[in-house]
């Protein structure tokens, strides 16, 4: 059999793990991934050949795929996603558990010849700036094109990250199969004691991508604890004031509140004039230390974005859509058959041609059809090079220095638009007691709380109660700490329309947190932290009166005795293990509201 992963490693680690993986999935040849170009261009024409991937039009989107998976395959599935730590009580009560051996068991009757006839592709990459010591090496092994193709995008692959691991044993191994795309059989297993990831059925991005939610995030969790820094589901952005100097926060956001747009965001023109920019550093996950200064240092483990398509354009995101203009593989959304370029609901008002293809693969007319032409999680695999607002830092090999972590919901009534925890424990209650209110679009019962702490519910490695812990040690490491703040852009008035315009304009809040950063300004407390007095939030440009602002930084005592009895049932999950600063923080909270 054709097997060249020993041309390019001789680290007896990696080459005995392959001879394992290969004895039981049984592919016709091993490939493994160089991270050269020519490589992936081969790549990408071979499962052009097959229909893996379609090639859209080179001249207007050159270096552009496009991919469609199976409409049962759409997106992350948490019922199937587990925690394999030896003992229950470490996978917590907001994980699925099975045990490893069961799951090694199960895996290993389903991967059991998976590979027949098929190639199998080694993909070693790496998460971080290459030599950057936040980063990590791991090794998926994957039989689709499609994996390989999206890997080489999101992450550092080949050669670069195999240097990197040298002898060692110090890697993740993943594996994922295709097998047949049964979703009974479909299951993300991650095993955080043995750092090893197993994927089987699936062929969507967040689940067989497993550098990213995977990796990044549950086995780096479990990996922060034990090594003493923090994998975070957060945004890393720069804000440039008009001196030139640049500040660092980091934000985490649940699922659709705006979290790409955020870290991209263009400021109102009246800032834009006086000089004020923003920089990308990473778009979905923070790797975080603490630096020889004392701060806390973040860096973007991934290099590039997977982002939600639809409700991308010119207006909410231009520097998406231009990241997305070359180099990029788009999945699940339609295509203009007239000239194969790509298209998603609000990319524009209306579709370009009556002659589309929907995400299904089905013919689709916008004029006669009801449905949607891209699948609503329809994503773009963008390189971050690419992005115009990428910061000059987003590969610095010690991170970016942070000035403030923000916290975000999505809530109607309850949290105001912005405030600020009273120190670091209290940030971490504020942090821990994240929710969301489900809009009618996601499952017709408007108003349901779902808790997220740290938006890491579907993505923390270990048991919560002690991640939580593992923030509060990580507070007692230092007293150079960023200042925690809570942001909700989604308060409604009577009608049920937003109060506050977000996009752009959320600059106007970010800008005064900077200056609650600097010491510039005062803020007023009240019964849940620091709210901005009404003059320091600069709302010069915007079409907003003061009392409008008043009634969105405004605390109704009522919802949030609400909120903290729903905090309460949260915490009583976890049956004592919640730190006690935390319950602290609960019963101070239930004090400042009586
Ligand atoms: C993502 C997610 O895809 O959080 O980033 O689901
Ligand atoms: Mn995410």
């Amino acid at each position: 059999m054709n097997n060249n992963t020993s041309k390019f490693t001789k680290n007896k680690y990696v080459l005995n793990w392959i001879d394992e993986v290969v004895a039981l999935t049984n592919p016709k040849e091993v490939i493994l991934i160089d991270g050269g170009e020519s490589q992936i261009k081969q790549l990408r024409k071979e499962g052009c050949s097959t229909g893996e991937m379609i090639e859209l039009n080179q001249k207007k989107m050159p270096g552009c795929y496009y991919h469609r998976t199976k409409p049962n395959d759409v997106a992350r599935m948490e019922d199937r996603t587990f925690i394999c730590s030896k003992d229950e009580i470490n996978a917590g009560p907001t994980n699925n558990w099975k045990s490893p051996e069961e799951a090694y068991k199960l895996g290993k009757e389903i991967f059991k010849n998976s590979m027949t006839g098929r190639t199998m592709y080694v993909i070693p990459y790496c998460m971080g700036p290459i030599g950057s010591p936040f980063s990590k090496i791991g090794i998926e092994v994957t039989d689709s094109i499609y994996v390989v193709l999206n890997m080489h995008i999101m992450t550092r692959t080949g050669k670069q990250a195999l240097n990197m691991l040298g002898f060692t044993n110090d890697f993740v191994r993943g594996l994922h199969g295709k097998c047949t795309l049964d979703e009974t059989k479909r299951y993300i297993f991650h095993f955080p004691e043995d750092n090893t990831i197993w994927s089987l059925n699936s062929a969507y991005g967040g689940n067989v991508l497993l550098g990213k939610k995977c990796f990044a995030l549950r086995i780096a969790t479990y990996m922060g604890k034990q090594e003493g820094w923090m994998a975070e589901h957060m945004l890393i952005l720069g804000i440039e004031n008009p001196k030139g100097e640049i500040k660092y926060i980091a934000a985490a956001f649940p699922s659709a509140c705006g979290k790409t747009n955020l870290a991209m965001l263009i400021p109102p023109e009246i800032f834009r004039n006086k000089g004020y920019k923003i920089w990308t550093v990473g778009d979905d996950i923070a790797w975080i230390r603490i630096g020889d200064d004392g701060r806390l240092y973040a860096v973007n483990p991934e290099a590039g974005f997977f982002g939600v398509a639809p409700g991308t354009n010119v207006k909410s995101n231009p520097n998406a859509l231009a990241a997305t203009a070359r180099n990029t593989i788009f999945t699940n959304v339609a295509i203009n058959k007239d000239d194969m370029t790509v298209w998603w609901e609000k990319l524009t008002n209306t579709p370009p041609t009556e002659n589309m293809e929907d995400w299904i693969g089905r013919p689709w007319n916008y004029k006669t059809s009801t449905e949607k032409g891209a699948n609503p999680n329809s994503r773009f695999t963008a390189p971050a090079k690419n992005c115009p607002c990428i910061s000059s830092e987003w590969e610095s090999s010690n991170g970016v220095p942070l000035s403030a972590i923000i916290f975000g919901g999505r809530r109607a009534k309850t949290a105001p638009l912005v405030y600020q925890s009273r120190d670091w424990n209290h940030g971490i209650f504020i942090g821990s007691a994240m929710a969301s209110e489900t809009t009618a679009a996601a499952n017709g019962q408007v108003g349901v709380i779902r808790r997220d702490p740290m938006a890491m519910l579907p993505f923390c490695g270990y048991n919560m109660a002690d991640y939580f812990g593992h923030w509060i040690e990580m507070g007692q490491k230092t007293d150079k700490l960023p200042k925690i703040f809570h942001v909700n852009w989604f308060r409604t008035n009577e009608n049920g329309d937003f109060i506050w315009p977000g996009y752009g304009e959320n600059f106007r809040v970010l800008e005064w947190m900077l200056k609650r950063c600097e010491n510039k300004v005062d803020a007023k407390e009240v019964e849940i932290g620091y709210v901005p007095n009404i003059d320091d939030l600069n709302l010069e440009g915007l079409d907003m009166d003061k009392e409008t602002l008043n009634n969105l930084l405004s605390i109704d005592k009522n919802l949030w005795l609400e909120d903290a009895n729903g905090i309460e049932e949260f915490y009583n999950k976890f049956n004592g293990r919640i730190p006690t600063e935390l319950q602290n923080e609960l019963e101070t909270l239930k004090n400042n509201l009586k």
